[in-house]
């Protein structure tokens, strides 16, 4: 039960009000080959480049350095404590970042390389119903998938993992990114200030157009949700979407904005918010460890949950709207 209830209040918060649990990228990118990367005096990237690793690797976005504020401001409306205090992260050398979310066939390469077993149980929301279900897994995660879509229903444990085989496969240092890392590339800004609540914009009607969220059109479709809470808005899907069906954001990237909640590498430190977080883009990993932190919202995410700065806890579990973005460390030039 007491695993049972991080889950549960997960869901909840995801899914708004489950009626009381009833409630103009940076340059345009460039294509650059990986082979300048694995090259020996490697050239400089440049931001916004893209390349791939392998056939099965995820094609990968040079997001460029800089320095941006972490959190959310007091006055934004729908803020909780713990997205604060603000405080400027400074991302000293470029990185690289998945262009999309992992996919069913990505993830299934490394299932069928490795015999990795990454199959159910998993939390799913069906009949109006979330549990834990034995039969769902990403490979089929409570509605029709195809291999285009995110691979769901990954615990962090998976997720550590399908970047640790993807590391070895390549020899390139591919890892979950810090949640700073997160946060500086959805909001696709260089220098601090407080950016829009969407990353994209202010504008909550807007988010349809960027990105996969709880939205009217699942509102209709899904059983047992009339009385969430739902963007006043069609996306047009009411589960997850195939990956890089909505716009990017300035830095190249694709549903950093719902679709999938993507975990991070980084511990969830609710008491103390930010207080002792890096300020140079790591992944904060000391002190407690119960539970990690995903971002981004989901297909089950209203627009409160969708904010940018919102950060979401999942413990050790595999659920139906939680995947992964893998990152990458770039070589010194
Ligand atoms: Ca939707």
């Amino acid at each position: 039960m007491t695993r049972f209830i991080p889950i549960l209040a997960a869901f909840a918060l995801l899914a708004g009000a489950f009626g009381v649990l009833a409630q103009s990228r940076a340059q345009g990118p460039v294509d650059v080959p990986a082979r300048v990367l694995t090259g020996g005096p490697a050239p400089v990237l440049a931001a916004g480049g893209s390349f791939t690793d392998c056939e099965e690797c995820p094609d990968m976005i040079v997001v460029p350095a800089g320095s941006f504020t972490m959190g959310s401001p007091e006055h934004e409306e729908g803020r909780n404590s713990w997205e604060g205090p603000q405080h400027v992260v400074t991302i000293a050398r470029p990185f690289a970042l998945g262009r999309f979310e992992v996919t069913v066939d990505q993830f299934a390469a490394f299932v069928k390389e490795t015999g990795y077993q990454a199959d159910g149980p998993c939390w799913t929301l069906e009949k109006s119903k979330l549990d834990s279900r034995q039969e769902r897994s990403w490979r089929d995660p409570g509605f029709q998938v195809d291999g285009s879509f995110p691979a769901l229903c990954l615990s962090w444990t998976d997720s550590k993992a399908y970047v640790a085989w993807l590391s070895k496969k390549t020899g390139k240092d591919y890892r979950l990114p810090s949640e700073a890392e997160w946060e500086y590339a959805a909001r696709a800004r260089i220098a601090p200030g407080s950016g829009p609540r969407y990353g994209f914009g202010n504008d909550a009607a807007a988010i349809c157009a960027n990105g996969n969220g709880f939205d009217q059109t699942g509102k209709k479709i899904i059983p047992g949700t009339t009385t969430w809470s739902a963007l006043y808005c069609f996306d047009g899907y009411a589960y997850a979407a195939p990956v890089g069906k909505f716009a990017p954001n300035q830095f190249g990237l694709h549903d950093m904005l719902g679709n999938a909640k993507e975990w991070t590498a980084d511990c969830y430190h609710e008491v103390v918010g930010y207080r002792g977080a890096p300020d140079d883009g790591s992944a904060w990993v000391s002190g407690e460890c119960r539970q990690h932190v995903q971002r981004g919202g989901s297909w089950l995410s209203y627009a409160r949950l969708l904010r940018v700065a919102f950060r979401y806890k999942g413990p050790d579990e595999r659920v139906g709207d939680v995947g992964l973005r893998v990152a990458r460390t770039l070589s010194a030039p």
